[in-house]
């Protein structure tokens, strides 16, 4: 068992994580269904308000260059509502059962959807339910100025304050190899369009706020996007996939845990856009592995342990929030299942319980020394609103236990821990946090609480590999 130890700097604070950080990505062409996310979807309600008071749903993904406004559903826009199609949807099928949409893969053009003012009223009624807010996709990969216009005015009336910003389409550095556009398109096009798509809104809906690009990953769109649209956004907002694609037998569970060269550059251009523009950035769409994700790797334990690190890294970066793709039955989704049949949550989503039950505070400046001996352990220190500090510590090693003494800087008057765990690091099914599992409607307490010996105010954990703990220092 390696041994390490955390110290915590009190007086050196970190970046601040918002009330708004956690969030939740679904594909737009959910909507077609104007059923799921409404006033009386209040179980799917319980598991979302349990990762967070006021996160941020965001509706959008590939599926949104597919969707269209259809103000009148007596004469539906000219195209299938994809309705029937989701209805034959079988278990064996991850991607869609009966009416609730999963993750596109990306494979081939997604069924054209119909969105109507009924799904966009009902919408509102689901973020009542939880207290969250909304990012909005519109379609400008397929769809028309106009009807964007129609849809944007329906949403900012219906939703109002709900609405944080729209997007106006998802990763259109894509575009040139998806079939949207030809294969020359490139961001000064993207530029243009968007102009026009932003201004053509405008008209219509006077203070729209608006978010970009939403790009999939290329840093080369994301800088110059945030440079010419600075005074028209309210935040920059990129995607990013740990791995794909899911075939690629090299995208495994111990690749996902290890060091990402993507996530750095990532991390690069939304420090640039940031130093660029003055503007927040947001990680509007993750997740594990693209093309609706990898089983045995996307819906494992791993995952828990991916997205909980994820979040505090991002965080510690200087990112405003993160949003997780899912939806459906999908391998890599922190939700899984449908209103009909009920819902259950994914390994991935005890790892954003762990960050929401970290709550909201101020990061601390940190060291791990010495580092060499787990070189997969990190530990992000925060210190909550009442004073109390929060230690979360992954334990990345798939090989090795390590004992991690941390010196949180403050006297405690107790120190406990919960922690997550599961069997294996490739367990499915049996994730729990503080002992306990996510049950019906979000339902959950911490069941198993163990308290730490302190000595002159630093305390000890064993993290087996594998593991996580939240640790609190009471004062
Ligand atoms: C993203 C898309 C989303 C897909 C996801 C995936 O925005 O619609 O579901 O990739 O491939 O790029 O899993």
């Amino acid at each position: 068992m390696a041994s390490v130890r955390l110290t915590l700097r009190t007086d050196r604070l970190g970046h601040k994580i918002g009330d708004d950080f956690t969030g939740l990505s679904y594909e737009s062409a959910q909507l077609g269904n104007p059923h799921f996310f409404s006033g009386d979807s209040t179980d799917l309600a319980g598991f979302i308000k349990r990762l967070g008071t006021s996160g941020v749903l965001r509706i959008g993904g590939n599926t949104s260059e597919y969707c269209y406004w259809t103000p009148n559903p007596a004469k539906p826009a000219n195209i299938q509502n994809n309705i029937d199609s989701m209805r034959t949807g079988d278990r064996a099928n991850p991607i869609a059962f009966g009416l609730s949409v999963g993750p596109d893969t990306g494979h081939k053009a997604p069924a054209p959807v119909n969105i109507t003012p009924l799904a966009i009223r009902h919408l509102r009624e689901f973020l009542d339910a939880c207290g969250w807010r909304l990012i909005y996709g519109l379609n400008m990969g397929t769809g028309m100025a106009e009807d964007a216009a129609d849809e944007a005015a329906c949403v900012m009336d219906v939703a109002g304050s709900k609405l944080i910003a729209f997007q106006l389409c998802n990763e259109p550095d894509l575009f040139y190899r998806n079939g949207i556009r030809p294969a020359d398109y490139d961001f000064r096009q993207f530029a243009g369009e968007w102009q026009r798509f932003y201004q053509t809104i405008r008209v219509r809906v006077p203070n729209a706020p608006f978010a970009g690009p939403d790009t999939a990953y290329n840093n080369e769109w994301l800088v110059p996007f945030a440079k010419q649209f600075k005074r028209e956004a309210v935040f920059l907002s990129q995607h990013y996939y740990a791995e794909g694609p899911p075939t690629d037998p090299s995208m495994t569970i111990e690749r996902l845990l290890g060091p990402n060269p993507k996530l750095q550059a990532e991390f690069e251009g939304m420090k640039e856009t940031m130093h660029e523009s003055g503007l927040p950035f947001r990680l509007a769409e993750t997740n594990s592995c693209y093309q609706g994700g990898k089983p045995d790797v996307s819906d494992t334990f791993a995952s828990a342990l991916w997205s909980a690190n994820l979040m505090f890294q991002l965080a510690s970066e200087g990112g405003m929030g993160i949003n997780f793709h899912g939806g459906g039955y999908g391998w890599y989704t922190p939700i899984a299942g449908t209103r009909e049949d009920g819902f259950l949550a994914r390994p991935i989503y005890y790892g954003m319980l762990l960050f929401a039950q970290a709550g909201t505070g101020q990061l601390l400046e940190s060291k791990l020394e010495p580092w060499e001996r787990a070189p997969l352990l990190t530990a992000y220190g925060l210190r909550g609103n009442t004073g109390a500090i929060k230690v979360a510590a992954f334990n990345k090693h798939l090989d090795r236990g390590v004992r991690l003494t941390i010196d949180a800087g403050q006297r405690a008057q107790r120190v406990s821990s919960v922690r997550l765990h599961a069997p294996r690091v490739d367990d499915t099914t049996d994730t729990t946090f503080g002992g306990a599992t996510v049950g019906a409607g979000g339902a959950w307490s911490a069941m198993r609480e163990e308290t730490l010996s302190v000595e002159n105010g630093a305390a000890v954990i064993e993290l087996s590999a594998a593991s996580a703990a939240l640790i609190t220092f009471e004062r």
